[in-house]
C-alpha cells in the first residue's frame, strides 16, 4: 500500500439508536463468548470492500456510488452468530430484504464497471460485534430485532491507529424517496 493510497469501504452506517441497540448486543455478546468487542461508534453492514485505493481513484468510487439508484428500505437484524473461521459475532438477518440485496448487487457492479477489484464471495449481511470470540459458546440471543430504516449508504476511510482501526465517514449518498 503506497503512503498516499487511502483504505476505503462502503457500508451501511446506523443512526445513533441502531447502534446503541447493536452495542447493547456486543457486550451482551462479549460477556457470553470472551473476546473483543467492537467500539460502538465502529459498528456498520459493509457493503462493498475495496481496501487500499489510490488518492487519485477515489473520485472514480465516488462517481461509481453516485449511479447506484437505492429506495429507502427497513433492515431487520433478527440474529447473532459467530463464525468459527475468524472468530467474530456478528449480527445478521435470516433473509435478506431485497432492496439491500439489489443495492450491494448494484454497487459491486458500478465499482467493478469502474475498474475495481472486489471479493467474488456473495455479499453477506453482518455488522461485526466482537472479535476473537470463543465461538463454542453460542452468543445470546436479541430480545427483540434490531429495526434499521436505512436511508443512505457512506464510503467509509478507516485509519490504522494504536487503539485499533478508527473509521471516518468520507460521504453519503441519500437514497430516493418515491
Ligand atoms: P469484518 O467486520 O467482517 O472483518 C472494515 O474493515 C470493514 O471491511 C469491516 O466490515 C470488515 O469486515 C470489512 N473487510 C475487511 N477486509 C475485507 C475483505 N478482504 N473483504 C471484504 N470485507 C472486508
Amino acid at each position: 500500500m503506497a503512503e498516499s493510497d487511502r483504505r476505503l469501504f462502503f457500508a451501511l452506517w446506523p443512526p445513533a439508536g441502531v447502534a446503541g441497540r447493536l452495542h447493547e448486543a456486543a457486550l451482551a455478546a462479549h460477556a457470553a463468548c470472551g473476546g473483543r468487542p467492537m467500539r460502538r461508534e465502529t459498528l456498520h453492514v459493509t457493503l462493498a470492500f475495496l481496501g487500499a485505493v489510490a488518492a487519485t481513484r477515489v473520485a472514480a468510487a465516488e462517481v461509481a456510488a453516485a449511479a447506484v439508484a437505492a429506495r429507502p428500505f427497513i433492515l431487520e437484524l433478527d440474529r447473532l452468530a459467530c463464525w468459527k473461521h475468524n472468530r467474530i459475532v456478528w449480527a445478521g438477518c435470516a433473509d435478506v430484504a431485497p432492496p439491500l440485496a439489489g443495492l450491494a448487487t448494484n454497487l459491486a457492479q458500478a465499482l467493478r464497471d469502474a475498474g475495481f477489484v472486489l471479493e467474488t464471495r456473495p455479499f453477506a449481511v453482518h455488522a461485526t460485534l466482537v472479535r476473537n470470540a470463543n465461538c463454542m459458546k453460542p452468543p445470546p440471543p436479541l430480545a427483540a430485532p434490531i429495526r434499521w430504516p436505512v436511508a443512505d449508504f457512506a464510503l467509509v476511510e478507516s485509519h490504522a491507529e494504536s487503539a485499533g482501526s478508527r473509521y471516518e465517514v468520507v460521504r453519503r449518498w441519500l437514497f430516493v424517496l418515491d
